[in-house]
């Protein structure tokens, strides 16, 4: 096979789109069926093609099939998938030592990782990052630090948020099924306050910003008290709720409503974080400052990391000894995450983010003109995505046609990933590595796949 480098780099994978089998073909299925009696049902995959190599904007399978990857891993691939300078950095680093345990024998790689987030983050004043495993681990921890340092023992959180599936984090977690179901009972303390969601705000998206805030200000001050009140938590678009875009101004409101009453505010940049809304972190577009801001996916480049970074005297709240983990900021992990900052650097990657969103929010617009089954089109940068109705103006959410959708990406060798509150969200995450061509074509498939499903034979 021709290999040909991609235009960011990643392994030297021809970046195209070839499908030489159904998809899964019969290699993946036989694992899948493997699988099956190895690992929990619990555990599920949306597409199961067993993977054998990705990079560039491509992914390729055990049946030798090569898929256009409009999903990275759910948001974490951002620079590429196995991108040069993060595996050159980990594979020195594997060479050198694996594993001390900061907590034990401290390294450098650490320091610089810390250094980078520290300078980076939307974040006031003097700045400390905290390195852990993941995301659920960033929030589980962000949430102890903002207790640590306010005394107080409540969380607000928002409709639609995901925020892990830890105990804790699963109670910040909106939606049943399938994250809660049969899991509790819960972590106290946890308070839901509505989200400024302008597609499904009761009144029109007019006066959405406004009264949600208005709804905040009164879970705060009434139902819980703002001196109970530890930290409001808040993704600055909303991930697996479906890529909700608060109303403009909402966040702008909620940072205010915290700071007048000494709360501290938490974004969770997980999923929105390190480049993937055309900024650094998204905080930056709505112009707010959190106290305290959690990465993880897209800062290790593929390998597990998470971060807390936050204002010095926050963060410095905990005395020595509250705070660290096992793994927590594995030195494998600190390098390749300087390579994701080196390939965000050296690529303009952000830019290309940027470049990425426009192109796809004008394809997914002319979508919509000829579509209405969808309702809306949302997003910013390389995060973007249709939330899909019934076509009678009532907005009802239309989980089947999203399915169905999907699944005809998928057979033609196009990975998209579907979210939402209500499952009827088709989200697109592809890598900032991928060629322009590719997601052009990624695009045609798409339209085709919305050609069959709601104009095809039996409509
Ligand atoms: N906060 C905003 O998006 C993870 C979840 C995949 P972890 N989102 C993908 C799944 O079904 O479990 C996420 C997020 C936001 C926190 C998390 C949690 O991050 O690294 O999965 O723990």
């Amino acid at each position: 096979m021709p290999a040909t480098p991609g235009p960011v780099g990643g392994p030297r994978l021809s970046q195209e789109r070839r499908i030489v089998t159904e998809i899964p073909g019969p290699r993946s299925r036989e694992l899948l069926a493997r699988q099956r009696g190895l690992v929990p049902a619990g555990v599920g995959s949306t597409l199961p093609i067993f993977v054998e190599s990705a990079g560039g904007g491509v992914i390729t399978d055990a049946d030798g099939n090569s898929l256009i990857d409009f999903g990275s891993g759910i948001a974490v691939t951002t620079v590429g998938n196995a991108a040069p300078r993060v595996v050159a950095r980990a594979v020195a680093q594997l060479e050198r030592f694996t594993h001390t345990c900061f907590l034990v024998n401290p390294y450098r790689s650490y320091l610089d990782v810390c250094e980078t987030l520290n300078r980076l983050a939307p974040v006031p004043g003097e700045k400390r990052t905290l390195l852990v495993n993941s995301g659920a681990e960033a929030v589980e921890n962000a949430v102890k630090i903002a207790r640590a340092a306010t005394g107080r023992p409540a969380v607000v959180v928002f409709d639609h948020a995901f925020h892990g599936r830890t105990l804790l984090t699963m109670s910040l977690t909106a939606k049943n099924r399938p994250y809660r179901q049969g899991f509790g009972p819960f972590a106290p303390e946890v308070y839901r306050a509505p989200m400024a969601y302008p597609y499904r705000w009761p009144s029109g998206p007019a006066r959405c910003a406004e009264e949600a805030a208005a709804a905040l200000a009164d879970l705060l001050d009434r139902q819980v008290g703002a001196e109970n009140v530890a930290a409001v938590l808040v993704e600055p678009i909303q991930g697996e709720g479906g890529f909700v875009v608060p109303a403009p101004g909402f966040l702008r409101r909620v940072a205010e409503l915290c700071r007048e009453r000494g709360i501290l505010l938490i974004a969770d940049e997980v999923q929105t974080g390190i480049g993937r809304t055309g900024r650094m972190f998204a905080c930056e577009d709505e112009g707010i400052e959190p106290d305290l801001l959690t990465t993880a996916k897209g800062l290790g480049g593929g390998l597990p990391l998470g971060a807390v970074t936050g204002r010095a005297e926050v963060m410095d709240a905990v005395p020595a000894g509250g705070l660290g983990g096992t793994y927590s900021g594995n030195p494998v992990a600190c390098e390749a995450a300087l390579g994701v900052f080196e390939e965000i650097e050296t690529h303009g990657l952000l830019a290309r983010a940027q470049e990425i969103g426009d192109l796809m929010l004008g394809a997914l617009d002319a979508l919509r003109a000829t579509h209405p089954e969808i309702g809306e089109v949302r997003g910013r940068g390389a995060m973007t995505a249709v939330e899909l109705v019934t076509p009678d103006g009532s907005r009802s959410p239309a989980p089947e046609l999203a399915a169905r959708i999907a699944g005809r990406c998928h057979a033609q060798g196009l990975l998209v990933l579907t979210a939402g509150s209500y499952g009827n969200v088709l989200r697109f995450l592809p890598p900032l590595s991928i060629p322009d061509e590719l997601l052009k074509e990624g695009l045609e498939i798409l339209a085709a796949a919305f050609a069959e499903e709601t104009t095809g034979p039996s409509a």
